[in-house]
């Protein structure tokens, strides 16, 4: 490479620096105006995010329901399996099993991230009116099965809306109104989505 191709080198890399430029400056114009311009229906989709929690003790639940049922790190706030009976018998159910929050406000067109942070599997399933899920062990004296979670994971229905440990389930398309969500297992985990 002789001394001119050099220069002429350096110079083509100036032009492309500053149309780099221009074309950087352009866009965030653009961005600029696109923003300007929007409006609340055209705001791009937002999310939301609901927590299912549990404090399912390893080794009772483990014993009953097979080796890796609960996987919960609940670090000495853990409830024995018998205790989550007796207290859904008692009809004052363990508050540590709870979607959280219990209300949530969104708007049309967001999505609802629910996450399973608890240690065993929950559903997320919509329901006209809460009630009993498909365990009758676990309602409250008297509840009977949601016609939603009548099944069990025997219907496919229900077996869809399940969460298992650490994963999530997006919601999409929720329409304007009030929504009513529930875990079919632990029908006190209750959610009220309001969409505006
Ligand atoms: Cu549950």
């Amino acid at each position: 490479m002789n001394l001119n191709d050099k220069r002429q080198g350096r110079t083509m890399m100036k032009t492309t620096v500053a149309k780099f430029g221009l074309l950087a400056g352009g866009l965030v114009f653009a961005g600029g105006l696109m923003f300007a311009g929007g409006t609340h229906e055209e705001d791009p989709p937002s999310s939301a995010q609901v927590v299912a929690l549990d404090e399912c003790d390893p080794v009772t639940f483990n014993a009953a329901l097979g080796p890796d049922f609960c996987h919960n790190v609940a670090l000495g706030a853990d409830t024995k399996l018998s205790d989550l009976f007796a207290k859904a018998a008692a009809g004052t159910p363990d508050s540590g099993w709870d979607f959280e929050p219990d209300v949530v406000h969104i708007k049309k067109g967001t999505t609802l991230n629910v996450v399973d942070q608890g240690g065993e599997p929950h559903t997320f399933t919509e329901v006209a009116q809460f009630g009993g899920g498909f365990l009758p062990v676990l309602n409250a004296p008297g509840e009977t099965t949601v016609p939603e979670c009548a099944g069990g994971f025997a219907n496919v229905a229900v077996a869809k809306t399940r969460i298992l440990q650490g994963s999530q389930v997006q919601i999409t398309g929720l329409s304007k109104g009030e929504h009513l969500f529930e875990c079919c297992i632990h029908p006190w985990m209750r959610v009220r989505v309001e969409v505006k």
